[in-house]
């Protein structure tokens, strides 16, 4: 069983937004399952850390910006390779705000991502360029902060590119099953947990 170490272990809640839970506008099937999970296992921490997708109205990875497309379509953007979404977390709006269950007064540190119009940030280290920094790879350092026990939504898109980024910058990566929900678009969940296992993401059912 793994034992949680309160000096450098740190639990990193992924996007726990209205608009990932059922009656969203990108739900996730089931996504507010998490939050009574999450709300446990954040009692065995010392340190949270949570992420917030909060994209500005006309962001470019929303289909209603490209005419000829629909939402779950991939397209080319400059910086790569980008699944198109229903307009979903604006800032300021009910849906980007966290799933009223969510106990997060202890969060230390509150990651807004997705906020430039021209770039989307699945990553809770990186934007979708794989190279512009969010700011939490140093926060963490610099704080001392060595493991990440992952959990939110998606699994297969802001967990996934979260964990796989902490792995290539250094940090122990844990995902915690039982606090996550995925989107499964394609067999990306699949395929997520195929990479894990190349990058020495661990993937446990819980932490008990
Ligand atoms: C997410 C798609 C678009 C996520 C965010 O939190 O997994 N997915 N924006
Ligand atoms: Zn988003």
């Amino acid at each position: 069983m793994m034992q949680v170490r309160a000096e450098e272990d740190v639990l990193l809640v992924i996007d726990v937004q209205n608009d990932f839970c059922p009656g969203g506008a990108l739900a996730v099937a089931d996504g507010d399952a998490v939050v009574p999970v999450i709300n446990r296992l954040a009692r065995q921490f010392a340190h949270l850390v949570l992420t917030q997708d909060w994209h500005p109205a006309g962001h470019s990875s929303f289909a209603s910006q490209h005419p000829a497309a629909a939402p779950f379509q991939n397209i080319a953007m400059p910086y790569g390779p980008q699944t198109l979404w229903p307009d979903h977390c604006v800032q300021g709006t009910p849906g980007a705000t966290f799933h009223p269950g969510l106990v997060a007064d202890r969060a230390e540190l509150i990651i807004r991502k997705g906020f430039r119009r021209e770039i989307d940030s699945y990553s809770a280290f990186f934007e979708n360029d794989l190279t512009t920094p969010t700011g939490l790879a140093g926060y963490l350092r610099e704080r001392g902060l060595e493991r990440l026990f992952l959990v939110g939504l998606a699994t297969d898109f802001c967990v996934h590119y979260s964990a796989m980024d902490a792995r290539r910058l250094g940090f122990e990566a844990i995902v915690v099953d039982a606090g996550c929900r995925a989107i499964d678009l394609a067999g990306s969940l699949a395929a997520a947990h195929a990479q894990w296992a190349e990058a020495g993401v661990q993937r446990i059912a819980d932490l008990a």
